[in-house]
């Protein structure tokens, strides 16, 4: 039963391909919180008994539209440095796949921006034809007895796609972003709107990170397809699928075991030396209206107009990390950051201080465990996020057993870290008390917070979440067997 190959499919592989100076494809190492997490699971797997081997294969996008004649190159190094199976697609389709359907249609509809939802009909044309491409180039490698796992809101049409192909492979389904109440999912055309549910139902196991996500989900298919569900359960076709509750965690142990190591401490001492002695806030996020920066700076300027006396002695590190650059939207929202920092800035800086450290621009993995390291108090306020990583990283990378997490209630993360100062991100005023609360924290407390936390964290960890996803399709599996064994 154990000896099964896993086949992983997501619209990024964890690499992208790039030209160096002479013109020669190059495959460079991607992170982001899905393929850091994965990657830990499935390196566990090659100390378990779980697959035959290294025997996975990791499909999806490389970043890049690769003409005929690199084709078979870079399959051959992909599969050779990442166990990975590159599924090719030209730039412009994905294009308009991707900046389109999944980013101007379903990110800003399933993070509660109705707003600034783009119903277009070409852009869900190009959603299909995507997702029929991935399940073509799926069907070239999948056998019967593979798991496919299949990751994200890029691919929700794929596990029916594959069910209609190969009726008994397992198939599962992880949504990283939350699923939204009924009355925001139902704004889609009713058309799309069953597709994609009919889509997400070709899965045998349908997850998300919190139990209020997994419950708008089976409302959603209860209204729009009138599906029945016993405690995440239904029957559709004579076929068991089950929808339930998966909180993603981090690989705790990365993140504590890297604040000890040289090139840690480094990037610490660098940190340390500009930082001089004052307060440290932390803030790193992608760039992204969800992430509630704004309001972030918002609350940070109320903090400093209310409390004076922190003039001087608390800064702002804020970490904005460039992304979906093609979309206007996000354009947008760095100008506003960009004023925003100068405004404040301006306001207050003195000669020898500012209350602003801005840095636009990915930060490599140490310094990143430096800036959580040194800093006081981690500030997150999203207006919505599936889970939020960054602040189960804080916290792992506490490991003075010090510093105060600042998150909001509309991140997924929210429901495992109540130890956190829990704020509600549309409200400057709390943000702005928040901080000077976290700043004024007796240590004993912030102790406190952090021991429950971290142990949390360490309970969950990524890998656990990995390996409770399997076998919760395993066990769905045999239930379905038996079932029609009767
Ligand atoms: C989606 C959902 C959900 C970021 N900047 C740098 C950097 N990162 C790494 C972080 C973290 C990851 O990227 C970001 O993860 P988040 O969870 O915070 O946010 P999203 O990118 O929006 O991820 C989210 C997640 O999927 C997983 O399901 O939690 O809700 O939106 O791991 O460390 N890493 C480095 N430099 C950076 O500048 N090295």
């Amino acid at each position: 039963m154990n000896h099964k190959r896993l086949i992983i499919a997501s619209n990024r592989l964890p690499f992208t391909v790039e030209e160096d100076d002479k013109g020669d494809l190059k495959l460079k190492a991607s992170a982001g919180g899905l393929v850091t997490g994965l990657s830990a699971y499935l390196d566990s797997l090659q100390h378990s008994s779980f697959t035959e081997g290294n025997e996975y294969v990791w499909l999806g996008w490389p970043g890049a539209s690769i003409s005929d004649e690199h084709k078979e190159h870079i399959k051959q190094i992909a599969e050779s440095q990442f166990n990975a199976y590159p599924v090719f697609m030209e730039e412009e389709t994905m294009d308009a796949f991707y900046h389109g359907f999944c980013n101007k249609t379903i990110w800003p509809l399933f993070h509660y921006f109705p707003t600034y939802v783009v119903y277009e009909k070409e852009s869900w044309e190009s959603y299909k034809e995507v997702n029929e491409h991935f399940c073509e180039t799926i069907m070239e490698i999948l056998r019967p007895d593979d798991i496919l796992w299949i990751h994200d809101y890029h691919l929700m049409l794929l596990p029916r796609l594959i069910r209609q192909r190969m009726s008994e492979v397992s198939i599962g389904f992880f949504l990283h972003i939350p699923f939204p109440s009924y009355e925001l999912f139902r704004l889609l055309p009713k058309n799309w709107a069953k597709e994609i549910l009919q889509g997400l139902l070709g899965a045998d196991v349908i997850g998300f990170h919190t139990h209020d996500y997994t419950q708008y989900f089976l409302r959603s298919t209860l209204r729009l397809l009138g599906y029945e569900n016993n405690m995440g359960k239904m029957f559709i076709d004579h076929r068991l699928v089950k929808a339930d509750t998966f909180p993603m965690g981090i690989d705790f142990y990365r993140f504590n075991n890297a604040v000890n190591s040289r090139e840690t401490q480094i990037e610490r001492e660098k940190l340390q030396n500009i930082l001089s002695g004052l307060k440290t806030i932390v803030s790193v996020d992608r760039l992204d209206y969800s992430k509630g920066l704004l309001n972030r700076l918002e609350g940070y300027k109320l903090f400093l107009a209310n409390n004076p006396q922190w003039h001087g002695k608390v800064t702002l590190l804020l970490v904005v990390v460039p992304s979906r650059i093609g979309v206007d939207r996000y354009q947008a929202i760095k100008t506003k950051i960009d004023q925003m920092v100068g405004n404040i800035n301006g306001a207050y800086s003195t000669l020898n201080w500012v209350p602003i450290n801005y840095k636009y621009g990915h930060v490599p993995f140490h310094q990143l465990v430096a800036l959580y390291s040194v800093s006081d108090v981690a500030l997150i306020t999203p207006l919505r996020d599936g889970m939020n990583l960054v602040s189960k990283e804080y916290v792992a990378s506490r490991k003075d057993m010090a510093g105060v997490l600042i998150l909001s209630e509309l991140a997924g993360a929210s429901k495992e870290l109540g130890e956190a100062i829990l704020i509600n991100p549309n409200d400057r005023e709390e943000i702005a008390a928040s901080i000077k609360e976290a700043l004024e924290m007796p240590v004993e407390e912030q102790q406190n917070r952090l021991e429950r936390m971290q142990q949390r964290l360490k309970n969950y960890h990524v890998v656990k979440w990995a390996s409770e996803f399997i076998q919760e399709l395993d066990y769905i599996k045999d239930e379905q067997r038996r079932f029609q064994t009767k």
